[in-house]
C-alpha cells in the first residue's frame, strides 16, 4: 500500500534533532570507542545507548563516555529497537551496533539523503560492490540467501537487508508496526518498509571484525531459522495471492502427474484403471484450488486493510481536519 505522501517539511540542518541509537548487550570492549567515534563524526547528535541487562559494565562505560543510557527489560535486539522507536523523539534516527564493526565516519553520508528528504531510510550496505567487509563465511552465506529471498519477493535490488547501520526519518519510525523480538528485526524493518512504499536508499560501508575478546550474540542456526520464518511469514501476510497462489499452482501441477496417468489409461482402455492415481490427482488439484482460493480471499482482505491503514495515516497526519 502506498501511504498518502504527507510532505514532511524539509528539515533544516540547524533545527534537526539527530539521535544515534545503540542497542547494547555486554559490549564493554568496544562501546567507549563507538561513542567517541560518533561524537567526533557527528558532534550535533545525541547518543543514546539502550542496554538490555549487560553485566560487564557496558552501561557505566557508556555513561562515562558521554552517552545517555536507557534500559529495556525485555531481552532481545528486536525489543530494544521497538523501545527506541517508541521512547525517542527526533527528526533523524541513526541505529548502529555497539560492537564497533560499523564505520562512524560514514554517518554523514548515511543521514544526508534523509535530511534532504530524498529517502525515508538509508541502509549502510556491507555487501555492495564497493564494500570491503569482513564477514565470517556462514554469516555472509546467510545474509546473501535472505537478501535474494527478499529481492525475489519484492522485485527489489537491495544489496543488504540485515545491516544494523541505518538512518531513518520520523515518518518511517512512527509508521512501522514492529513486533520481532530478536535478530529478525532488521528483516521485518526492511520488508515492512518496502511493503508500505517507503523510499529506501543504500550507501556502501565496510564491516570490520569485532574487537579482540568480544563475542557476537547471534546464534547462527536458531537466529537464522528465526529470520527465515519471519521472512516467510511476512511474505504470506503481505503477498497472500503470490504466496498461496504459488503453493496452489505447485499442487495443481503435481496433480497433473497421476492425473495424466489416469486419463491416458482411460483413453487407451476406456476403463478407469488407475483409481489410486485418479484419486490422488483429484486430491492434489483440489488442494491447489483451495490454496489459490485462500490467497484470493486474503488478498481482498489485505487490500481493504491497506485502505484502513491509509485513513489512519491521514487522520494521524491531519488530526484536526473535519
Ligand atoms: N540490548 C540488546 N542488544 C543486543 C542484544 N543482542 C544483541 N545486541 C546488540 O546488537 C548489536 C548486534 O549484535 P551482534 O551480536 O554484533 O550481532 P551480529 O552483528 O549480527 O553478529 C550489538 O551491539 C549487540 O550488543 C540484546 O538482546 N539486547
Ligand atoms: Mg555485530
Amino acid at each position: 500500500m502506498k501511504p498518502q505522501k504527507t510532505k514532511a517539511p524539509v528539515i533544516s540542518e540547524k533545527s534537526t534533532r539527530i539521535v544515534i541509537l545503540i542497542p547494547c548487550l555486554n559490549e564493554i570492549q568496544s562501546i567507549g570507542k563507538v561513542i567517541r567515534d560518533f561524537k567526533q563524526a557527528l558532534p550535533e547528535a545525541e547518543i543514546i545507548v539502550f542496554d538490555n541487562g549487560s553485566d560487564d559494565g557496558t552501561p557505566q562505560m557508556a555513561e562515562k563516555s558521554g552517552a545517555r543510557v536507557l534500559t529495556e527489560r525485555r531481552r532481545g535486539k528486536g525489543y530494544v529497537i521497538q523501545s527506541m522507536f517508541q521512547r525517542v523523539e527526533a527528526d533523524v534516527y541513526v541505529m548502529v551496533d555497539g560492537d564497533d564493526t560499523y564505520p562512524a565516519d560514514r554517518v554523514r553520508a548515511l543521514i544526508d539523503p534523509v535530511i534532504k528528504d530524498e529517502a525515508d531510510m538509508v541502509i549502510g550496505s556491507r555487501m555492495s560492490n564497493l564494500s570491503r567487509s569482513q564477514f565470517n563465511f556462514l554469516n555472509r552465506v546467510g545474509n546473501v540467501f535472505f537478501l535474494q529471498l527478499i529481492n525475489l519477493i519484492f522485485h527489489t535490488h537491495l544489496t543488504d537487508i540485515l545491516s544494523g547501520y541505518r538512518a531513518m526519518n520520523q515518518r518511517i519510525v512512527r509508521g512501522l508496526p514492529l513486533f520481532e523480538k530478536g535478530f529478525a528485526i532488521e528483516a521485518e524493518l526492511t520488508m515492512k518498509s518496502l511493503e508500505r512504499g517507503y523510499r529506501l536508499a543504500e550507501i556502501p560501508v565496510n564491516l570490520k571484525t569485532r574487537a579482540e575478546g568480544s563475542h557476537s550474540k547471534i546464534r547462527i542456526l536458531s537466529d537464522g531459522m528465526r529470520i527465515l520464518t519471519t521472512i516467510l511469514a511476512l511474505f504470506r501476510d503481505y503477498k497472500p495471492l503470490t504466496f498461496f497462489g504459488s503453493i496452489g499452482l505447485f499442487f495443481i501441477l503435481l496433480g497433473l502427474i497421476p492425473g495424466l496417468r489416469a486419463v491416458i489409461g482411460y483413453w487407451q482402455t476406456g476403463l478407469v484403471q488407475y483409481f489410486p492415481s485418479a484419486i490422488l490427482a483429484v486430491g492434489l488439484v483440489l488442494t491447489g484450488l483451495l490454496s489459490i482460493t485462500a490467497g484470493l480471499i486474503l488478498h481482498t482482505i489485505d487490500r481493504r486493510f491497506n485502505e484502513l491503514e491509509h485513513f489512519i495515516q491521514v487522520v494521524r497526519a491531519r488530526p484536526h481536519d473535519r
